[in-house]
C-alpha cells in the first residue's frame, strides 16, 4: 500500500487542515514554504495523469475550500503537481501541493 493511502487510513499520523467523506489536505512532511500542504483524493489514483473529469472537478471544489481556510485565497499561492519521473514526482498517489504564506518566487527564470 502507498504510504499517502496509509496516511489515509490512518496508519501513519498527519495534520489534517480539511477532511471529507472524498479528498484530504494536510501538511507536507517536509514545507518547502510557510504553508505547504498536500491535497489528496482518498482513492488512489497514480497521478493527475490519470484522475476522472469528474473526480478532479469535485477535488476543485475541494482545494478551493483548502485555500480559503488556510486564509492564503487574497495572497495567492501557488500550486504544483508532479507527475511521473520526469515530472519529479516521488509519491505515486495524485497530491497538489499547495505553497503560499509568503512570495513562492518565480517557477519558470
Ligand atoms: P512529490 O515529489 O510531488 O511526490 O512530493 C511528495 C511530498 O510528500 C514531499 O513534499 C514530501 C511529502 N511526504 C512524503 N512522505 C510523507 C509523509 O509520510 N507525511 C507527510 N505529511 N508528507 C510526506
Amino acid at each position: 500500500m502507498c504510504i499517502f493511502c496509509k496516511i489515509v487510513k490512518g496508519e501513519i499520523p498527519n495534520q489534517t487542515v480539511l477532511e471529507d467523506e472524498n479528498f484530504l489536505a494536510f501538511n507536507d512532511i517536509n514545507p518547502a514554504k510557510k504553508i505547504h500542504v498536500l491535497v489528496i483524493p482518498k482513492e488512489h489514483y497514480d497521478s493527475f495523469d490519470v484522475i476522472p473529469p469528474e473526480i478532479m472537478s469535485e477535488m476543485t471544489t475541494f482545494i478551493h475550500k483548502v485555500v480559503e481556510k488556510l486564509g492564503i485565497r487574497e495572497t495567492g499561492y501557488r500550486m504544483i503537481t508532479n507527475i511521473g519521473k520526469n515530472g519529479g514526482q516521488e509519491v505515486s498517489h495524485l497530491h497538489f501541493h499547495i505553497l503560499g504564506g509568503e512570495p513562492v518566487g518565480r517557477l519558470v527564470r
